[in-house]
């Protein structure tokens, strides 16, 4: 019989850098599937990232990366996949029929692509003093925005009928763009939509951070 949804016997080790929105999107994940976890916070201003021994968790010296009974993963939207699958509901979060699949396909494509590129590098500028266009990045958030808060006029999640890993990947980003210099007072579809996966049992947030003077 398959034992694929046990817990583990010991707790998922997450490497990540607590102001990470894309470390946020898996705890998140990790807290609503109620799955025990400790965290690792490497020290990534002296380069902890760059050690061989992390580069052997994640290649790309990236944050998040996992350890969990023996397996190692990089990557936020492949971890958070991962984790409905070894302990979650995949039919509930990622869907079994095509075109559900598919949209959530599509909006982790867009955690991956515009999110990243547009309230991500916004924040990384403000929040991180990195060397990024900050006009550029906030001109593809407004535009990003704009997109999602149309697409929830008429929708509660971005993917499906309930809450999938759509939600989970864009959350942080979109919660904390206003850090980066990108309001969301424009939006009160893609607020109301926040206000939902903020009220989902035993949701968690990322701290505010502080924004460079
Ligand atoms: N595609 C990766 C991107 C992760 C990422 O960009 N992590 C940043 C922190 S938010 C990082 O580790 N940057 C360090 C570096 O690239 O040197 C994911 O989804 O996990």
């Amino acid at each position: 019989m398959s034992n694929a949804n046990a817990l583990s016997d010991v707790p998922v080790k997450l490497y990540r850098n607590p102001k990470s929105g894309h470390c946020h999107r898996v705890e998140l994940m990790l807290a609503l599937l109620e799955v025990p976890y400790e965290t690792v916070d490497l020290d990534m201003a002296n380069g902890a990232h760059r050690e061989p021994a992390y580069l052997k968790l994640s290649p790309l010296g990236q944050v998040p990366a996992i350890e969990d009974n023996g397996i190692t993963l990089s990557d936020s939207n492949a971890i958070i996949t991962y984790l409905v699958e070894r302990y979650g509901d995949p039919a509930l979060w990622i869907g079994n029929k095509p075109l559900e699949k598919a949209q959530v396909q599509r909006w982790l494509s867009i955690a991956a692509g515009e999110i990243a590129a547009g309230p991500c590098a916004a924040r990384l500028v403000t929040v991180f003093g990195a060397p990024l266009d900050h006009e550029a990045a906030k001109t593809k958030a407004y535009g990003l925005l704009t997109m999602m808060d149309a697409h929830l006029e008429d929708r509660d999640w971005l993917a499906a009928d309930r809450p999938t890993l759509a939600d989970i990947a864009g959350y942080s980003y979109i919660a904390h763009a206003p850090e980066g210099g990108v309001s969301l007072d424009p939006y009160p579809h893609v607020r109301a939509w926040l206000v939902r996966i903020e009220a989902l049992p035993r949701f968690i947030g990322m701290a505010r951070s502080p924004v460079l003077a």
